[in-house]
């Protein structure tokens, strides 16, 4: 199919649509497409995952809402079909791309997903497909990995036998389908047209601005953008921690600061989890590892977030002195407020820690599955609580209820989640990441 016919059948929406990668990314996007009219087969190496969405079952759990009533929508009307079989797309006029890119223990992309799912692409694409990445990638991978994988693969030459682009996506769990919505994307095409045919496919499903660019723009922006952010909360931390040597209150400090313009400043924390920030600074610093750019703030800025979890262990033994033998509650196991999502936990790196010290470590979390349960019961004999995500459940704890389940009442709130009257009210010592005001 050439490129114009391939437009047409985006117009008409009579394209065929193939999604590899059915997780937080690519099950949204299916759906949405689905919603939209469009032929959408998914394709996911989980076979349990393809059962529960060929029942209409949405396998992502947390709040995500409509996701749930729009997976069953689109497969009971048959528009939205999961599989396990690359094979199906041989009869795709599009495939998108969404797989997991991680960073090894070197901080380089592991792309084990990226060259297998790519290369099963390649292996069954028809001619005139057009491929596109949407996984966050390092900049340079389209043309240096995923580009003479897919012609080896397929046989095949770009531009002239299939078309390829880069899309990346801006999403973030709990809001899956209105990030996918209302934000704004990048299209990286091999030439313009193709970008420009790319811009035209995502007009159904994306409300915002679509900037028509090449391979490395669009690589470049999806990185730095998290890369940007990563700075920024590290920046936050480092705040925190002056404060906290000076005695003051970085929380107050933030308040002030954002009066003048542009400085957002962002939040001091816990930690910084997730699948896109702790990853997508690496996959930005290793676009030049093998050059003589020597690059500083940014791994530097990875550095103080990932020493967060140690600086909420500190910030313990200040308060509560020896801890080995004691027991200490982790308040939040997902790396975001209202999630279940728990890749890269702040939590998970807390713990670890503090077994490390021989605590006895407690874990709750209201959405994660294997965490939840009574709070004041997972509380009972804790020699101190640690709040490192904010779920709202537990700012609407009963605080003096609270109090009589922990052995001493001790809690460290990572998150500037909790109300400092109502603790201190409950009797409770409240030392808040960031604030030496609240220090007893
Ligand atoms: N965090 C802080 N302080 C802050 C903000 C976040 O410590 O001021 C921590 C969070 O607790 C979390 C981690 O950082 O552990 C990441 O938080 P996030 O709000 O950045 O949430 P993510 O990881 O879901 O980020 C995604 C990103 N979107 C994509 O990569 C597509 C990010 O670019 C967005 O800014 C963010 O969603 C968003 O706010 O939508």
């Amino acid at each position: 199919m050439s490129l114009s016919a391939l437009e047409k059948s985006i117009l008409n929406k009579s394209a065929k649509i193939a999604i590899v990668g059915l997780g937080y990314v690519g099950l949204p996007v299916a759906a949405l497409l689905a919603e939209k009219g469009f032929q959408v087969l998914g394709v996911e190496i989980k076979a349990n995952r393809v059962d529960l969405i060929n029942q209409g079952i949405s396998p992502i759990e947390g709040k995500e809402p409509g996701l749930a009533e729009m997976i069953k929508r689109v497969v009971g009307s048959g528009k939205l079909r999961a599989t396990t079989d690359f094979k199906e797309i041989s009869d795709r006029d599009m495939v998108l791309v969404n797989v997991e890119t991680p960073v090894n223990d070197k901080n380089y992309p592991e792309y084990q997903a990226l060259r297998a799912s790519v290369s099963s692409v390649g292996k069954n694409i028809k001619k005139g497909a057009l491929v596109v990445i949407e996984s966050t990638i390092m900049p340079g991978t389209m043309k240096k990995i995923v580009l003479p994988l897919l012609q080896e693969t397929s046989g095949m030459q770009v531009r002239k036998d299939f078309y390829l682009g880069n899309c990346p996506e801006r999403v973030m769990p709990g809001k899956l389908l209105s990030n996918l919505a209302n934000l704004s994307r990048v299209v990286g095409g091999d030439t313009s047209e193709t970008a420009a045919v790319m811009k035209k496919f995502y007009a159904y499903i994306v409300d915002a601005d679509i900037d028509e660019t090449d391979w490395i723009t669009a690589e470049l922006v999806k990185t730095a953008e998290n890369a940007y952010r990563d700075v920024n909360i590290a920046f936050a931390n480092e705040v925190a921690k002056i404060c906290e040597t000076l005695g003051a209150d970085v929380w107050r400090v933030r308040e002030l600061v954002r009066k003048s313009p542009g400085r957002e400043m962002l939040m001091p924390g816990s930690g910084v989890g997730g699948h896109c920030i702790p990853k997508d600074p690496w996959l930005l610093v290793s676009s030049v590892r093998d050059t003589d750019l020597d690059l500083e703030l940014i791994p530097t800025a990875r550095k103080i977030n990932t020493s967060m979890p140690a600086h909420l262990m500190a910030l313990l033994k200040e308060q509560a002195g020896e801890i080995s033998e004691k027991k200490i509650l982790l308040l939040g196991y997902a790396y975001l407020e209202e999630s279940d999502d728990i890749r890269n936990s702040p939590a998970a790196a807390l713990a670890k820690l503090l077994e490390e010290a021989g605590v006895q470590v407690v874990i709750h979390d209201p959405f994660v599955p294997e965490f939840t349960g009574d709070i004041y019961q997972a509380a009972k004999d804790c020699d101190a609580a640690l709040i490192i995500t904010g779920h709202s459940a537990y700012a609407e704890m009963d605080f003096t209820k609270f109090k009589e389940c922990l052995r001493s009442p001790l809690v460290i709130d990572g998150r500037n989640l909790l109300d400092r009257g109502k603790m201190r009210a409950a009797g409770i010592n409240l030392i808040t990441l960031g604030d030496r005001s609240t220090a007893e």
